[in-house]
């Protein structure tokens, strides 16, 4: 039977797949694990009242589980590896953390309107932390396979790439060649493409917060 599970519409395009990239970590979950899924879009300026019932805190992606709605994708990654072993995607413990900070540096930098305030420097430490691992580790964070935190990752990604070359003019340096080839290869996915949301809406999704 087909799992349910609720993520962002698109901002000002409620019947088109929006641009979170916490629902595209748990829709790319689930594609790369072949679960079969019914996708309800949920218009997040206008939360339809089953949702507010099902998760108070109404924030997406949430996944019905055993005849429960589940919130938060880190939980919902986990239930689904437990749940749907193969292919397993667990990263290894020691792996799980890599590239965590560069969401936060990313937004940071995105808001920021002041060149010299150390935004872009931070966002450029953690891009050469996950460099160097990718240098000794990869292609990707755990090596050879796709792991969940490349899934988490990857949306990420998209959206830094997308909102900070459009906002900012900005790109990911050259001499940084692993990052880019890290990108290239989880941009490349099927699961990844049949999850992502168009270029438009990620820029639609981001323009009130840079300039608020
Ligand atoms: N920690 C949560 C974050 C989810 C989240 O921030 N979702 C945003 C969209 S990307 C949301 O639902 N915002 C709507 C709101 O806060 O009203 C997760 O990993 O699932």
């Amino acid at each position: 039977m087909a799992l349910e599970v609720a993520v962002k519409a698109a901002v000002g395009a409620p019947n088109i797949l929006g641009d979170c990239p916490f629902s595209q970590r748990v829709l790319l979950t689930l594609e790369e694990k072949k679960i079969s899924y019914n996708t309800h879009l949920i218009d997040i300026s206008n939360k339809p009242q089953w949702f507010l019932e099902v998760n108070p805190e109404g924030k997406v992606p949430v996944l019905k589980v055993d005849g429960k709605w589940v919130s938060d994708s880190d939980v919902i990654v986990g239930i689904i590896e437990e749940k749907y072993p193969d292919p397993p995607l667990a990263t290894p413990p020691e792996f799980a953390s890599v590239g965590s900070k560069i969401f936060g540096s990313f937004v940071s930098f995105l808001k920021s309107k002041d060149p010299n305030d150390g935004t872009e420097q931070a966002l450029l430490v953690e891009l050469k932390a996950l460099d160097d691992h990718l240098q000794t580790y990869g292609p990707h964070v755990a090596g050879g396979n796709v792991t969940a935190v490349d899934l988490s990752l990857a949306p990420k990604f998209y959206h830094l790439v997308i909102a900070l070359g459009h906002f900012k003019n900005w790109t990911i340096p050259e001499s940084l060649a692993n990052v880019h080839n890290y990108v290239k290869l989880l941009f490349a996915r099927e699961s990844f493409e049949k999850t992502k949301a168009a270029k438009e809406y990620v820029i639609a999704g981001w323009a009130s917060k840079v300039n608020p």
